[in-house]
C-alpha cells in the first residue's frame, strides 16, 4: 500500500469541496486558484491532468441553514453551489469536473462504498452518547457543554443508535503507512500534527447519523443517512466513476485513480490524512499519493471566514485589478503552507509594484520599440556580447529553477526567481539604451545594437510569460500574441513548457499591437474595493431578507430608522434608538460578565457623554439579527451564548443576559447587535459582537426590539 513517486504521465489533483452554507469568499478561492495554477501547469508540460472541484451540500449544517433561509436544502444547496460554480467559471478556473454532492452518481458511489465497508466487516452497529460539533460537522471528544476544541463552538450532546467504522483498526497500518511515504502530507506541521493524532490512539468512528434526514441514505437502513464526510471525501472517487456500471466513468476511474494530490486547507486534515486512507484501505481502495495543506488566508487578524463576518469576495479584486492580479498576489504574498494576510493596500502595493511597473513596463517597453524600430518585425540579434550572454544565462538558470520549485509548491520562491529575471532585463535594456544613439556610434553600429537588444530582451521576455502563463493565463496569453507567438491557449496544449528552452523567438516574427496588460492601479483603488466589498454585503442582507431591492444602497429603505444620532432618544423606551440604550458589553476576557451596569449618563440624555459627530457615529454598525439557538454557557451563570442570523451569515455572541432571560424565550426573536465589534474570548469561546438593551436602574437589561416587521440585516442610522 505504498504510494508510487515515480512521475505519473497523468495527474489528478482536487480542491476541498466547499459547504453549500455560506457564498464562496476569497479563502476558497485561494484554494481553487492554487490548484488551477497546477493543473494548468501539469497540463502545459504534456500530462493527461484532471482537476476536480466541487460542493460538500449534506449534512445537518446545511439543513439548519436552509432551514433558516426558508428553503429547502436541495433548493438551498443548489442556489449555494451555483455561486461556486458561477464565481470558478468568471475567474476562468479550468477544472474539468465540477461534483455536486446531491448528485445521483455521488449517492450511487457512496452507497457503494458503504456497503462495500460493512460486506467486508469493517462497519458494525452499536449505540452512542458523545460531543458533536455542526459546524466542523466533526465527532469531538470533550465533556458534555465544553466547546469544540477547534473552532470554539458549543458542542451538542448527540445520543443515536449509529453505524460505526472500525478506524482502531487502522492504527498502525496508517502510521506503517506514513513512515513508508514520508512524502504522503505536508507541510511538516500538518504531519507532525497527523502523527500525533494517531499516536494518540484511535477509536472507532460513528459514520452514520439518525436524528435528522439531510443525507446519503445508508443502504438497506434509511432510517441513518451516511455521516457527512465519509460521504464529502467520497466525492474524490464517485466523480471519477467509482460505482458506476457505464464502461467510460470505470476507465476513468482506472486512470485516474489514485489521485497524485488532495489539497485542502489545514483545518481538515485529519479528515483526509486519517480518515480518508483508512476508509480506502478498508476498501480495498489505493490511498491518494500526497495531501498537501495551504495555510489561512486571514483578513484582519483572524482567518478570513463567513462566521467571522471577515470575509472578501473575489469578484471585487476581478473587478477592479482583475483575476491575474488576485492569483498573482495570492501565490507570491503568501508562502504555500502558512498563513498570510490579505489586506487591499498590500495587494494593490504588489499589482503596481510587480505587474503594473515591473512585467508589465517591461512588455510594454520592448514591444513598443520592436514597432518603433523595427515595424513590429523581431530582427535578427546577431553576435551575443558579454551582456546578452549574462542575461541569456539568467534567464536558463530562472528556467532550470522554477520548475522545481513550482512543483514544490513554493509559489512564492518561483515567483520570486522571476521578478529577478524581469528586474535584471529591464535593467539590461536601461543599460544598452536602445533608444539613445550616442554621437560616436555609426548608424549601422547602432542598429546592430538595437536588433540585438530588443531580440534579447524579447526572447527573454517570452521564457518569463511562458513560466508565468499558470499563474498569469490572461495576461501571459495577451503577450503572447503581442510577441506574434499566437494562441497560448493552443500552445499550452501541445506541451509547449516541455520545449521551453532559449531561442524560440525567430528572427521576423511579426509583433502585433502592444495592448496594455495591467494598467496602474489609480491611488483609489482600495477605498472603491472597499465600496464594493460594501455593496456587495449589503445586497447579500436584502436578498437574504426577501429582496425588498433598494435603488438607493447607501439608505436601505428596508432599514428600521433609528432616531438620528443627534437627537437624544426619549427615556426607558425599551425600543430605544441604540444611542440611548446601554450595551450589554462583554465581560473581561478572564472574569464571568457582570450584570450590566447603569451607567448614569443612559438615564440622563445629553448628560456627561461627550459629542459625537455623525462620522463618529457611522463607524458603529448595528444591525438586525434573528436569535437562532440560546443556551446556557456552563460554569457561567451570568453568560448566554446565542447564535443569531443576521441574513447574509450567522455568528455567535456572548452576551452577560443569563440572570434576566430564559434561553427558550429568546429563540426567533429580533435583537439589535453591533455587527462590526472585534470579536473576544470569554471561557473559551468566541464572541463577534454585542447586543443592544436599555439598563434599567436596578442593572436589568431590557433587550431593544422593534413593532414593525425588520428584514435581517438591516442596518440601524
Ligand atoms: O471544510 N484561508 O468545507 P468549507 C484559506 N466541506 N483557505 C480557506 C479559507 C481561508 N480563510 N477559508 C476556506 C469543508 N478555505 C468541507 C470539505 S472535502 C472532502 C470537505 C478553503 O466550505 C480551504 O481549502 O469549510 C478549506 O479547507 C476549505 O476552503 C474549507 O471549505
Amino acid at each position: 500500500m505504498t504510494s508510487q513517486a515515480t512521475t505519473p504521465s497523468r495527474y489528478y489533483l482536487t480542491t476541498p469541496i466547499y459547504y453549500v452554507n455560506a457564498r464562496p469568499h476569497l479563502g476558497h478561492a485561494y484554494s481553487t486558484i492554487v490548484c488551477d495554477a497546477i493543473a494548468r501547469r501539469k497540463r502545459a508540460l504534456g500530462i493527461d491532468t484532471w482537476f476536480l472541484t466541487g460542493t460538500d451540500e449534506h449534512g445537518q449544517k446545511i439543513e439548519r441553514s436552509a432551514k433558516l433561509a426558508n428553503r429547502t436544502p436541495q433548493e438551498f444547496a443548489t442556489a449555494i453551489a451555483g455561486e461556486f460554480r458561477g464565481l470558478w467559471d468568471q475567474l476562468g478556473l479550468s477544472y474539468d469536473d465540477f461534483i455536486r454532492t446531491t448528485e445521483e452518481r455521488h449517492k450511487r458511489g457512496v452507497q457503494e462504498l458503504f456497503a462495500t465497508l460493512r460486506d467486508r466487516g469493517y462497519i458494525y452497529k452499536g449505540s452512542y452518547t458523545g460531543q458533536y460539533c455542526v459546524s466542523d460537522e466533526a465527532w469531538v471528544d470533550v465533556a458534555p457543554g465544553a466547546p469544540c476544541p477547534d473552532c470554539g463552538r458549543v458542542t451538542e450532546t448527540v445520543s443515536e443508535e449509529n453505524y460505526f467504522f472500525k478506524l482502531s483498526a487502522f492504527e498502525r497500518k496508517l502510521l506503517e503507512f506514513y513512515e513508508a511515504n514520508p512524502g504522503f502530507m505536508q507541510p511538516e506541521s500538518t504531519r507532525r500534527e497527523v502523527l500525533s493524532f494517531v499516536r494518540g490512539g484511535l477509536k472507532d468512528l460513528s459514520v452514520s447519523r439518525a436524528s435528522f434526514t439531510w443525507g446519503i441514505p445508508v443502504p438497506d437502513d434509511e432510517k441513518h443517512v451516511v455521516y457527512v464526510w465519509l460521504d464529502a471525501l467520497a466525492n474524490y472517487i464517485t466523480a471519477l466513476g467509482y460505482g458506476s456500471d457505464d464502461p467510460a466513468d470505470q476507465a476513468r476511474f482506472a486512470k485516474f485513480w489514485p489521485a497524485d494530490m488532495h489539497l485542502i486547507g489545514k483545518e481538515i486534515s485529519r479528515f483526509h490524512c486519517v480518515y480518508w486512507p483508512a476508509f480506502l484501505m478498508a476498501a480495498g481502495i489505493p490511498v491518494p499519493r500526497s495531501v498537501r495543506a495551504n495555510g489561512w488566508l486571514l483578513f484582519d487578524q483572524g482567518k478570513m471566514s463567513k462566521s467571522r463576518g471577515n470575509i472578501v469576495r473575489a469578484e471585487t479584486v476581478q473587478a477592479i485589478l482583475g483575476a491575474d492580479a488576485l492569483r498573482y498576489f495570492l501565490l507570491r504574498e503568501i508562502p504555500f503552507g502558512q498563513d498570510g494576510n490579505f489586506s487591499f493596500d498590500a495587494l494593490v502595493q504588489r499589482y503596481n509594484g510587480d505587474l503594473a511597473n515591473g512585467y508589465g513596463n517591461l512588455v510594454s517597453r520592448v514591444v513598443n520599440m520592436v514597432h518603433k524600430y523595427f515595424g513590429g518585425v523581431v530582427p535578427a540579434a546577431g553576435a551575443e556580447t558579454a551582456a546578452e550572454i549574462a542575461l541569456r544565462t539568467h534567464t536558463e538558470s530562472t528556467l532550470a529553477e522554477f520548475g522545481p520549485l513550482f512543483d514544490d509548491l513554493n509559489f512564492s520562491e518561483a515567483l520570486k526567481s522571476i521578478w529577478v529575471l524581469v528586474a535584471e532585463t529591464d535593467g539590461y535594456l536601461t543599460a544598452n539604451a536602445p533608444w539613445k544613439k550616442p554621437t560616436d556610434r555609426t548608424d549601422a553600429d547602432h542598429a546592430a545594437l538595437q536588433a540585438r537588444v530588443l531580440a534579447t530582451a524579447a526572447e527573454a521576455i517570452r521564457v518569463i510569460t511562458a513560466l508565468l502563463y499558470p499563474i498569469l493565463p490572461d495576461a501571459a496569453a495577451k503577450v503572447w500574441r503581442q510577441l506574434g507567438l499566437g494562441e497560448l491557449q493552443d500552445a499550452a496544449k501541445s506541451s509547449f513548457l516541455t520545449q521551453l528552452a532559449w531561442g524560440g523567438l525567430n528572427a521576423g516574427t511579426h509583433f502585433t499591437e502592444p495592448a496594455p496588460l495591467f494598467p496602474r492601479a489609480e491611488k483609489d483603488a482600495v477605498e472603491r474595493m472597499q465600496n464594493l466589498e460594501d455593496e456587495n454585503s449589503r445586497s447579500a442582507v436584502e436578498a437574504a431578507s426577501g429582496g425588498t431591492a433598494n435603488p438607493e444602497p447607501s439608505a436601505p429603505k428596508s432599514a428600521a430608522i433609528a432616531a438620528p444620532a443627534e437627537k437624544p432618544a426619549p427615556k426607558a423606551e425599551p425600543a430605544a434608538a441604540p444611542v440611548a440604550a446601554a450595551p450589554v458589553a462583554p465581560p473581561a476576557a478572564s472574569a464571568e460578565p457582570a450584570a450590566p451596569q447603569v451607567p448614569p449618563e443612559s438615564l440622563a440624555p445629553g448628560g456627561s457623554s461627550p459629542q459625537i459627530t455623525i462620522d463618529d457615529f457611522v463607524k458603529v454598525e448595528l444591525r438586525v439579527a434573528q436569535v437562532l439557538v440560546a443556551e446556557r454557557v456552563p460554569k457561567a451563570d451570568k453568560l448566554l451564548r446565542l447564535e443569531v442570523d443576521l441574513g447574509y451569515e450567522k455568528r455567535q455572541i456572548l452576551a452577560g443576559i443569563a440572570q434576566y432571560y430564559e434561553p427558550e424565550k429568546l429563540i426567533g426573536r429580533k435583537i439589535v447587535i453591533v455587527a462590526n465589534l472585534a470579536p473576544r474570548k470569554m471561557r473559551g469561546l468566541e464572541s463577534n459582537g454585542m447586543l443592544l438593551a436599555a439598563s434599567l436602574p436596578d442593572g436589568a437589561p431590557v433587550l431593544a426590539s422593534f413593532l414593525e416587521e425588520v428584514p435581517l440585516g438591516a442596518r440601524l442610522k
